[in-house]
C-alpha cells in the first residue's frame, strides 16, 4: 500500500516509478494522431500524470491529424489532469473527420463525445493555436540546448516539415536531445510485422526523418508495444475522466497494446526506470524500409535494422527488459492512480 504523490490518497496497487536522475525533469513535446485509437489518450494521460509527479513538463502537444475534434479532445484530457494551459498546435487544414480517413477503420468513434465541452470541460481556444512548424520553432528556440525530448506517437509529417524548413535542421541539432518514435520493426524476416501504421501513413516523411534527423532517434517497435496490454482496469476510473470513455469504446476484449503509452513512459523515465533496454549495440545501425516480404497489397511496408548503414546521429530500438505483465501492471497503476476520484486543481 502506497500513498500516491499525486493527491496524497492511498491506493493499494500504486507503485511510483523509480525517479530519474536529479535535474532531469523531461521537457516534452508530444506529436500525436489522437483521433482513432485509445493509446494516444492513455499516452497523453501518462504525460499529465508524470508531470503532476514532477518528472516532466509537457511544453506542447501537436496534433498530426486534420480533425476538428482532435485538439478539443486533447484539451479535455489536459484539463481533467489540471494542466489546461499546455499549448496545442494543429494544421490549419481542418476537417470534420471523426476517424482517421486514410484507414478503413472498424474502431468505434469516440472523438465527438470526448471533444464535447458540455460533457468534458476543457480550456481550448482554436484562435490561440499555432501551426506545427511555427509552434515547434518557437518552443525549441526558447529552450536550452539539448534539453527537449520529442515523442512521435503519430505520423512524422510535422517533424519532416520542421526538418525540411530553413534553419530547422540546425535548430533540431542544438535543442532536441532525443526523438522517440512509436513504430518501426527491426527484423522483417523473423517479425512479419510491417514498419508500422505510424510510419506508413506518410512514408516519404518517415524516410526523410529517419535518414536526416540530426539528433538521436529511439524507436519503440509496434510488436513491443503490443506485448504490453492495457485495458480492463482503466474502465474502473472516474467516468468524469475522458480516457475512461475512450477505453470503454476502443479496447477490444478490454485489452489494447500500450504502444504510445510506453513510448511516452520511456521518453520521460528513460532506461533507468528498468522496463526497457536497447536492442542494438552502441547505437549502431539504423532502421531501413524494405518491401513487405509477404508481397501484401496496399502500402504495407516492412523494415529492418541495418547495421551496415552509419546514421547521421545514434539510432536505437527498444525491447522489453522486464516481463510484459510487470510493465503492464506499472503502467496501469499510474493510469488508475486517482482511483475513481479526480485531481483537485
Ligand atoms: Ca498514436
Amino acid at each position: 500500500m502506497t500513498v500516491s504523490p499525486l493527491n496524497n490518497r492511498v491506493y493499494p496497487d500504486f507503485v511510483p516509478p523509480k525517479k530519474p536522475p536529479s535535474n532531469s525533469v523531461r521537457k516534452l513535446i508530444i506529436d500525436t494522431d489522437f483521433l482513432t485509437y485509445s493509446d494516444d489518450a492513455g499516452a497523453i494521460a501518462m504525460a499529465n500524470i508524470l508531470q503532476s509527479m514532477g518528472y516532466s513538463e509537457t511544453l506542447g502537444i501537436v496534433s498530426d491529424v486534420t480533425s476538428n475534434y482532435s485538439l478539443p479532445g486533447i484539451a479535455a484530457i489536459n484539463t481533467w489532469y489540471c494542466h489546461s494551459n499546455i499549448p496545442l498546435s494543429q494544421t490549419e487544414r481542418i476537417t470534420n473527420a471523426s476517424r482517421e480517413p486514410r484507414i478503413d477503420s472498424t474502431t468505434p468513434e469516440y472523438i465527438k463525445d470526448v471533444s464535447d465541452s458540455h460533457r468534458f470541460p476543457q480550456h481550448f481556444d482554436r484562435s490561440q493555436t499555432k501551426t506545427p512548424l511555427r509552434f515547434y520553432k518557437e518552443i525549441l528556440a526558447n529552450e536550452n540546448d539539448n534539453s527537449v525530448t520529442i515523442v512521435a506517437i503519430g505520423f512524422l509529417t510535422n517533424l519532416n516539415e520542421l526538418l525540411s524548413s530553413p534553419g530547422g535542421k540546425d535548430l533540431i541539432r542544438r535543442k532536441v536531445r532525443e526523438l522517440i518514435i512509436q513504430g518501426g520493426s527491426p527484423n522483417a524476416t523473423t517479425d512479419p510485422h510491417p514498419a508500422g501504421y505510424n510510419l506508413e501513413i506518410d512514408l516519404p516523411a518517415s524516410h526523410n526523418v529517419i535518414k536526416d534527423w540530426p539528433s538521436p532517434i529511439t524507436f519503440l517497435p509496434g510488436f513491443v508495444g503490443k506485448m504490453v496490454q492495457i485495458g480492463q482496469e482503466v474502465l474502473d476510473i472516474s467516468e468524469t475522466n475522458p480516457i475512461q470513455l475512450i477505453y470503454q469504446n476502443v479496447t477490444f476484449d478490454f485489452k489494447w497494446g500500450a504502444y504510445d503509452i510506453l513510448a511516452v513512459y520511456y521518453s520521460i523515465l528513460g532506461l533507468e526506470e528498468g522496463s526497457l533496454e536497447y536492442g542494438n549495440v552502441d547505437g549502431l545501425g539504423t532502421l531501413d524500409f524494405v518491401p513487405d516480404p509477404m508481397g501484401v497489397v496496399e502500402v504495407r511496408t516492412n523494415s529492418v535494422w541495418d547495421y551496415s548503414i552509419a546514421p547521421v546521429a545514434p539510432r536505437r530500438f527498444l525491447q522489453l527488459k522486464q516481463s510484459n505483465t510487470t510493465i503492464s501492471e506499472k503502467l496501469t497503476a499510474l493510469l488508475t492512480s486517482y482511483g475513481d476520484g479526480r485531481p483537485q486543481c
